[in-house]
């Protein structure tokens, strides 16, 4: 086959897809061969989260190695965040809207069936990400929300409970009496910071056998507008799972990683030949391409951060940060440990 150089291509490509045809690129394009297969692969097995996960990560992995399903193993580590209390970013104890009302999103998909489940907005329920899963396991659909998700939920047989706990009340109405110094809220504490010492949780799995999967579970940005909702139940957002090619899921700022739908993006660049980690600094680049001047600082960088974790197919992982500082939580054959994440910027 003649080679063709990438600017014939692309003028060839434009001159079909204005007659109609979209082409697909050919392989020769591509940084490295596509590894893309549905033939059965020995993978090294592995589990790659937020740091957050560290925990989670070995619960994931021993399961993996003793055959469970992957995504059962992802949920089961996530879990154990959304039951913490002290993780005021997840499930119980996580951070409630404006109205101080703890709105809950979560998603997840199954590589080797090819499904997706998500709930987003659901109230009272502790473990979203078992209720996304129910969703994709017991409905025709993909995604519940609100009042119709914590339905769902109920009948399902998840128990309803309260899952504002003090600590998190008392955060809630500090930042609420600190909002504004002329309302009719008095500010009791002077210098009171409300720390964001843990995020979301996004966990991935990669089976000896190559299965893969993937979860994302939050209780969102702190302090949000009712009803608003992040990337983490967005389907190829917070998370994304081809069993062909990896997984991939992020946290930090859930607006910016819907508008690259940063997930899905992660997984198309590793189809395309590019190892987790240089995937997920691509896609962070087209974050800070595709954010608005509001959110950018002097020097042009955005100013909030984002991370992404992935792992493919055979069993590499990756992770990267737009800030340098972060790190993300493994477990393979040498243990659960939290290592560096690439990023695009030194802080
Ligand atoms: C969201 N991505 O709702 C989540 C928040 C998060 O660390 O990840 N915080 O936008």
């Amino acid at each position: 086959m003649p080679i063709v150089s990438r600017r014939d291509f692309l003028e060839r490509s434009a001159a079909l897809a204005a007659a109609g045809f979209v082409p697909r690129l050919p392989d020769a394009l591509y940084d490295t061969p596509s590894p893309v297969t549905d033939a059965p692969v020995r993978a090294r097995p592995c589990i790659v989260s937020s740091s957050n996960g560290i925990r989670g990560v070995k619960v994931a992995y021993d399961r993996i190695v003793g055959g469970e399903d992957p995504l059962d193993a992802v949920i089961a580590g996530v879990n154990i965040q959304e039951l913490d209390p002290d993780d005021q970013s997840v499930g119980v104890g996580g951070f409630p809207n404006e109205e101080g009302v703890v709105q809950l999103d979560a998603s997840c998909m199954h590589g080797p069936t090819k499904r997706a489940g998500s709930v987003a907005a659901i109230e009272d329920i502790a473990t979203p990400s078992l209720v996304a899963k129910a969703v994709m396991d017991y409905t025709d659909h993909v995604m519940l929300v609100g009042a119709g998700a914590k339905k769902f939920a109920k009948a399902m047989g998840f128990k309803e409970q309260n899952l504002l706990t003090e600590k998190t009340r008392q955060d809630w109405l500090r930042w609420k009496a600190r909002l504004n110094a002329n309302d009719a809220w008095l500010d009791h504490d002077e210098d009171v910071r409300i720390k964001f010492s843990t995020g979301t949780i996004n966990m991935n799995a990669v089976t000896a056998t190559g299965d893969l999967a993937s979860v994302t579970t939050t209780s969102g940005m702190a302090w949000k507008i009712p009803g608003r909702i992040g990337d983490s139940p967005i389907i190829g957002a917070g998370q994304y799972c081809d069993n062909l090619v990896g997984a991939a899921g992020s946290t930090g700022r859930g607006e910016a990683n819907i508008k690259t739908c940063a997930s899905f993006l992660i997984v198309e660049f590793m189809r395309q030949g590019l190892a987790p980690e240089a995937a997920c600094l691509k896609v962070l680049e087209r974050v800070v391409a595709m954010t608005e001047t509001r959110l950018l600082n002097a020097n042009g960088r955005p100013k909030f951060d984002l991370e992404f974790y992935a792992v493919a197919k055979d069993g590499r992982f990756g992770g990267a940060t737009l800030y340098s500082g972060g790190r993300f939580a493994v477990c393979d054959e040498k243990g659960p440990r939290l290592e560096e994440a690439a990023f695009l910027y030194r802080r």
